[in-house]
Formats: C-alpha cells, sequence, structure tokens
C-alpha cells in the first residue's frame, strides 16, 4: 500500500519530495486541497472539517501510513484526523519541534507559520514539551505563500517583505528558526540572507520522512525494494489528486519539486 499525503494545496510537495528521497522504495498518493486553499487563515472548525474529508479520502484509496503535510491541518486538527481513520497519522509539528531542539545550541527558537498555526501555539507547546528552558518566538508570514507560488522567492520584493516579517526575531537574537509552513522552504536561501548565515534553518520535512522512516520499520510495514530501476520523483508509481484547478497545479510544483 502506498503512504497518504495532503496539504491544502501544493506546498505539501516540500514534504513528498523529503519522503520520496529519504523512502525511495515506498509509492505515494498526495492530495492538494486546491479548491480550499489557503488553510491558514481559517477557523479551527473548518480545518478540522477539511482535514478529516481529506484523510477519509486517502483512507478510502488504501494507504498505510497518513502524513499530514500542512502544518496548519497539523496544528489544529490532528486529533480529529486520528478518530477519522485508522492508519497510522503522522503530522509535521513535532518532528520539526524536534529538529530545533536537537540543533539549537542555547534554546533561543523561532518559529515562522500561518496565522492559524502561530495562533494554535501548537509549535511553543511542542518545543517546551521537549526543552522546558526555550525561548520561543512565533511570527506569521503570510505574504511568503504567494511569493513561493509565484516564483519570486529569490527576488528583491520577497527580500523586503522577509527584512519586515522577520525584524523582531532578528532583535531577539534567536539561535535557530523553523520554517513552520510548506512553503517557506522555498525562500529558504532569502530568509537565510535576512536573518544571517549563523542562526540555523529547520525544514520539518527532512524530520518527518526520518520519523515515516523509523514508524514503517518499528511496525514491519516498510515495503521492500522490489524494482531495480531508479525511482524518480513523480513517476507513475505516485499518484497526485487535487480537489480543483490541476493545470495550475502542475505548473506551480515543477517550482516545488525542481
Ligand atoms: N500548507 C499550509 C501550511 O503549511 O500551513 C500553507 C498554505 C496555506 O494553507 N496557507
Amino acid at each position: 500500500l502506498p503512504i497518504g499525503i495532503f496539504d491544502s494545496g501544493v506546498g505539501g510537495l516540500t514534504v513528498y519530495r523529503a519522503l520520496h528521497e529519504r523512502l525511495p522504495n515506498e509509492k505515494f498518493v498526495y492530495l492538494g486541497d486546491t479548491a480550499r486553499v489557503p488553510y491558514g487563515t481559517k477557523s479551527l472548525t473548518t480545518v478540522e472539517r477539511y482535514a478529516v474529508e481529506n484523510a477519509r479520502f486517502l483512507a478510502r484509496h488504501g494507504i498505510k501510513l497518513l502524513v499530514v503535510a500542512c502544518n496548519t491541518a497539523s496544528a489544529l486538527a490532528l486529533p480529529a484526523v486520528r478518530r477519522a481513520i485508522e492508519a497510522p497519522v503522522i503530522g509535521v509539528i513535532e518532528p520539526g519541534a524536534r529538529a530545533a531542539v536537537q540543533s539549537s545550541p542555547h534554546g533561543r527558537i523561532g518559529v515562522i507559520a500561518t496565522e492559524a498555526t502561530v495562533k494554535s501555539r501548537a509549535y511553543t507547546r511542542a518545543i517546551l514539551q521537549l526543552a522546558p528552558r526555550a525561548e520561543v518566538l512565533e511570527r506569521a508570514c503570510p505574504l511568503f505563500v504567494p511569493l513561493a507560488e509565484e516564483g519570486w522567492a529569490d527576488t528583491e520584493v520577497a527580500r523586503m517583505v522577509a527584512e519586515e516579517y522577520l525584524r523582531d526575531l532578528r532583535l531577539a537574537e534567536i539561535d535557530t528558526l523553523v520554517l513552520g509552513c510548506t512553503h517557506y522552504p522555498l525562500l529558504r536561501r532569502t530568509i537565510q540572507s535576512v536573518m544571517g548565515e549563523t542562526v540555523r534553518i529547520i525544514e520539518s520535512g527532512e524530520a518527518v520522512a526520518e520519523q515515516v522512516a523509523r514508524l514503517l520499520e518499528e511496525e514491519g510495514l516498510a515495503h521492500a525494494p522490489v524494482e531495480k530501476r531508479a525511482r524518480s520523483l513523480c513517476d507513475d508509481l505516485d499518484h497526485f489528486y487535487v480537489t480543483d484547478a490541476a493545470e495550475r497545479f502542475a505548473r506551480v510544483a515543477e517550482r516545488f519539486l525542481g
């Protein structure tokens, strides 16, 4: 059976890419809820309803494990998704928080994410559970999402927006910054140059892939290598579904997958 992944749209492909690299023998089925994106400005009840519908769609497809690639859905709707389907469910918040705690030299951790994720304080709670003495500062950066989709991640506009959003985090002298939204890895270079080279940047994709690999081993669910040929991103063993605008998804996906 494949591993299911869903996101509010195209951004979860950053998580798909990390999973694909770490687990080349696995098959994936991805759902992007492009009809209802963005989730980041919506209420808890609405995000929960969307997330449960997405999870049930993928569960009907037949999956052995579900990765909630969207930070907003992971922050707000993980318990509801776990109640809704039988397969094990992994979100992106806990693995990202763990990677930040492990990498942070002085426990001064910044988190950037959507409004809904920041409001939920899910990252702060997850980090403090692992490192009670850490200092966590969260900041919403909603304009990063359209900048990434537009292919403007490395432009002067993106830099100006980043300088505005990241000012408080720079003044607070954080040592580690979590990219708590699926789109932000595309702006990594711009964010790193605004924050300074010494700040450690955490993408949850890789941390999630590690956790998925561990869980598959523990549960005996890992796929034995059946094919000799090298698997490429988006080959015909992986399936992609969207709830609207498939052409736009395909176009923007090229930016996310390179
Ligand atoms: N996928 C969302 C997240 O990671 O929070 C970002 C896109 C959105 O819904 N605003």
